[in-house]
């Protein structure tokens, strides 16, 4: 799915900013069919939760409406035009004026509908949009409805983060030409000194395709005519973790001498591979450092800010780090853009997140009702049919960013319990059906180690959580490095494959000092996180080392959790622990070479 682009045939009309907006509890009729009748407003792109100061908004289970009206360009009279959300969590369902125009599952990935016959250039319409934060065992991630007494309902699940919903990204209205590019893949190689674009460019109607591809400074570096071919840039200039260098890509759809349709996108040449245990970003051991990251500021929730954007990314780039996972969902393509023209390297994963309902670690209290009340297990075929489907929309968003380089799955699903690999198996070979080019993982759970997991055999590089010195062997970093490092072995024996350590860490609360190893503290959070070093620092197969979390962030109630969790090496509002001072020196010496 092409990311909307304002180009010389395509315009685009922002819609972000404040709507109506309105709880359904049931009380609505069809909340599309006229004015929407409330006096609340929310702004998008925002999480609607905690905008509002009444708990029945905050905790409120099921559909709530947005609603706007929106005005055609005069000027789109022959055009398509298109209604394009980067996306409603969890699910969304679009009414133009009384007419439903687009359903959409998934709360972290983009859709959108061809709103042409129902609109016309220069006029307003009503733009209606229900929103869903329901999570069933069904769904991606899962979760279960509960009944409390007096009949009120609750959302539980098992993930560690707030289940934020509403419109977390821009909605917008654009225009595109009835003969367009439907579709661009970009995939890029290098022979020697010569860099290597091969594309397939995919049309609504008959057009010949031409593409012109252009360096930093303007300067044509190679064309070529036809639906699929390699561009060859000579001398190129490969994208670089750290120094990044981007391409322009220009795609023309030409009847005649007239360019009908236009759409550029960024094209960094570069290349990944496995090989052996190592991971080669252009053919170069790349050692991942970076985070865990999260959707997650204070008001807003997981509603995208420009100014977090950029601010987490300097924060980034002070420490020294070179990467972070997108844990656990995709993000916003915003971000995506900005690791691709900042040279940040990005693991990115699927929404597929707690798809456990027998491990509690006390996080998420849901385990014993999840199987027994729904008589779901989880890890069915309709389950399955959803992951499918996050699996092949994130590939189809991202598969163009250099930033990308694998893709995870999932997070600490089960993979303990017998018929996992068969669920986990398939998907794998969807992944690298639908992109041969980058590596596929999923993230390990403590709870399945080496010879207990069943999944990590289809897995091209070793992505393992683990909290030795946390959760187990609490407090006592001696005994917690002789069982790290004791783990990490057996994996290296197990599987001779690359090992990521993608979450390690500890809760800490900013200003709490000891001189003692004291969970909770300051320094403890940097004593752990040194002793991980030290480990990683003595097992050749480990690439990559990043921390739980980049910040503090919001989770559902519980009480192992105060205020949310609590393991950010900055504070929810971005200032930095102790740790952020260590981690610094130690990753600008790696990013430096030193
Ligand atoms: C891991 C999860 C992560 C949690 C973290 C924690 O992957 O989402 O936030 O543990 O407990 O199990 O802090």
């Amino acid at each position: 799915m092409l990311k909307p682009k304002a180009t010389a045939t395509r315009e685009l009309v922002s819609l972000n900013g404040l709507w109506k907006f309105a709880v359904d509890s049931g009380d609505l009729g069809e909340p599309w069919a006229g004015p929407l009748a409330t006096k609340l407003e929310a702004p998008v792109p925002a999480s609607y939760n905690d905008l509002f100061t009444d708990s029945a908004i905050r905790d409120h289970v099921g559909w709530v409406w947005y609603q706007r009206t929106a005005r055609v360009p005069r000027g789109w009279a022959g055009e398509r035009v298109f209604v394009r959300f980067d996306a409603a969590t969890h699910e969304g369902v679009v009414y133009v004026d009384d007419v439903e125009v687009v359903r959409h599952e998934g709360g972290y990935l983009p859709f959108e509908a061809d709103i042409t016959d129902h609109v016309t250039a220069g006029a307003e319409f009503r733009l209606t949009v229900g929103v869903n934060n329901v999570l069933t065992p069904d769904t991606i991630p899962p979760g279960l409805v509960k009944e409390l007494p007096g009949g009120r309902k609750q959302q539980g699940y098992m993930h560690d983060f707030y289940n934020y919903a509403g419109l977390h990204r821009s909605v917008q209205l654009y225009s595109a030409p009835a003969t367009r590019v439907t579709d661009v893949t970009v995939v890029t190689d290098v022979e020697g000194s010569t860099g290597l674009v091969g594309y397939a460019v995919e049309t609504s109607g008959e057009a010949a395709v031409r593409t012109t591809l252009r360096d930093e400074q303007g300067a044509v570096v190679a064309t070529a005519v036809g639906a699929e071919g390699t561009l060859e840039v000579p001398d190129v200039r490969l994208w670089q973790p750290g120094a990044a260098y981007l391409y322009d890509l220009a795609v023309e759809l030409v009847e005649g001498d007239a360019v009908v349709d236009e759409y550029a996108l960024h094209v960094g040449v570069r290349t990944v591979e496995v090989r052996e245990n190592r991971f080669l970003i252009n053919g170069e051991p790349f050692y991942f450092t970076g985070f865990g990251k999260h959707e997650d500021i204070a008001v807003k929730g997981k509603g995208h800010d420009d100014a977090f954007l950029v601010h987490d990314f300097e924060l980034i780039d002070w420490i020294g780090a070179n990467s972070f996972r997108t844990s656990h969902y995709p993000y916003a393509e915003e971000v995506m853009d900005y690791a691709d023209r900042h040279g940040i390297v990005v693991i990115d994963e699927t929404a597929a997140v707690g798809l456990n309902s027998r491990i509690s670690g006390g996080i998420a209290d849901l385990m014993s009702a999840f199987g027994g009340a729904s008589g779901e297990e989880g890890f069915g075929p309709k389950m399955a049919e959803a992951h499918r489907r996050e699996i092949r929309e994130l590939i189809a968003r991202d598969k163009n960013h250099p930033s990308v380089v694998m893709w995870s799955i999932a997070n600490e699903p089960d993979t303990m319990a017998e018929g996992t690999d068969d669920y986990f198996e398939p998907l794998f070979a969807y992944a690298r059906e639908l992109d041969p080019t980058r590596p596929v993982t999923f993230v390990n759970v403590m709870m399945a180690p080496p010879n207990v997991c069943r999944v990590s055999k289809f897995a091209d590089v070793i992505c393992i959580n683990r909290y030795y010195g946390w959760y187990v062997d609490t407090g006592d970093l001696a005994t917690a490095e002789v069982h790290l490092e004791a783990e990490l072995r057996g994996w290296e024996q197990m599987y001779g494959k690359p090992m990521i350590m993608t979450e390690y860490g500890a809760d800490t609360l900013p200003g709490l000092h000891s001189v003692w190893d004291q969970p909770w503290t300051e320094e403890f959070q940097a004593n752990l996180l040194d002793m991980y070093h030290r480990v990683f620092d003595r097992v050749d197969s480990m690439v990559g080392e990043q921390v739980w979390n980049f910040a503090d962030f919001q989770t559902s109630v519980g009480i192992f959790r105060v205020d949310g969790n609590k393991k950010g090496v900055f504070t929810r509002d971005r200032r930095p622990k102790a740790v952020a001072h260590s981690l610094r020196t130690r990753w600008t010496a790696i990013r430096d070479g030193r």
